[in-house]
């Protein structure tokens, strides 16, 4: 890796590395031939660049038609985009299109029979420039632990997720649904020996929200933090922010952003969490959620 690309670039290639399919891994690599350096030194990484995205295209070409093939038999797994993984789960009609429309701004179908979504749907939700992929799960019924509904399927995705909206109109339905999850091995907010531990929000979407404070509650769920890089001299950039885990410090965002600047390192500046706007750090400085850090190197 050259030394003198931009920290755009880095992100892009970040993204390329994380992404978990073929198209956003094409779109990153899009980005990454977007902001490659135009200068002389950057003529072998750009046809590297451009090598990969052919390769990329191919490959999804072949998943478009493999799946065309597959037709009406879907994968039921959700593939993780984003800073983490929210799962819609609760019965039929207790207002999970119409939660996940409100959060992510999706147009999915609310419907007023039951059993309208089969599959899961799936939307990105908007946290401050962070995305948080949300998953609407297919109804839970009672009797879905032991199989009904396609009950396994279901379950397995909210194993997976990294947490979960339990959405219920009535006390009722969030027993119902509380009482499959616990069959299927899954506590809520309560560790359990033997038993799967998942952070969750108890939502009635039908009583008044307020969706800012409702996207917050749900981003906490995720235990992690968004921060903005800037570079020296320049404006933070507030449309891609890095999520990390809780607690991450400078040293943390040095490493993502570059393998070479955690090395390089020599301090930082912050603008958030500290006592002064853009307030020089060290680099053991613990950042707090939505801190824009500048990176001196
Ligand atoms: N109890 C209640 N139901 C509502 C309200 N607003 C809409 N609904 C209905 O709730 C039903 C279920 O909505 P939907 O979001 O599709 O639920 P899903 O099956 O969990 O995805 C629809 O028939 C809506 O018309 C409300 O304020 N209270
Ligand atoms: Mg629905």
């Amino acid at each position: 890796m050259p030394a003198n690309v931009t920290i755009e670039f880095e992100k892009a290639r970040i993204e390329y590395q994380q992404a978990s399919s073929p198209d956003t891994k094409l779109a990153a690599l899009r980005e990454m031939q977007r902001v490659a350096p135009s200068h002389k030194g950057g003529e072998n990484l750009r046809r590297d660049i451009s090598k990969k995205i052919s390769q990329m295209r191919k490959e999804v070409e072949r998943k478009k038609k493999t799946e065309k093939k597959r037709g009406s038999k879907p994968s039921i797994a959700v593939k993780k985009e984003g800073i983490g993984q929210i799962a819609l789960i609760g019965m039929p009609n207790s207002g999970k299109s119409s939660l996940l429309n409100m959060l992510t701004g999706a147009d999915t179908k609310v419907a007023s029979y039951q059993f309208t979504t089969k599959k899961p749907v799936v939307a990105m939700m908007d946290y401050f420039g962070g995305k948080v992929q949300v998953v609407e799960l297919p109804a839970l019924v009672e009797g879905s632990s032991q199989g009904k509904a396609n009950g396994p399927e279901v379950l397995s995705i909210a194993r997976n997720s990294d947490a979960l909206v339990l959405v219920a109109k009535s006390r009722a339905e969030q027993e119902v649904v509380e009482k499959e999850l616990l069959a299927s091995g899954i506590t809520l907010n309560k560790r359990v020996e033997g038993k799967l531990f998942k952070k969750a929000l108890i939502v009635n979407p039908f009583e008044e929200q307020h969706l800012p404070k409702l996207r917050e509650k749900i981003f906490r769920l995720l235990d992690k933090i968004l921060v903005y890089t800037k570079k020296p001299g320049g404006k933070a950039d507030y449309g891609k922010p890095l999520g990390l885990p809780l607690h991450s410090t400078v040293k943390d965002v040095a490493s993502h952003l570059h393998k070479d600047f955690e090395k390089r390192l020599r301090f930082a500046r912050v603008w958030g969490s500290t006592k002064f706007p853009g307030q020089k750090v060290s680099k053991e400085y613990q950042l707090h959620n939505r801190d824009v850090v500048e990176v001196f190197a």
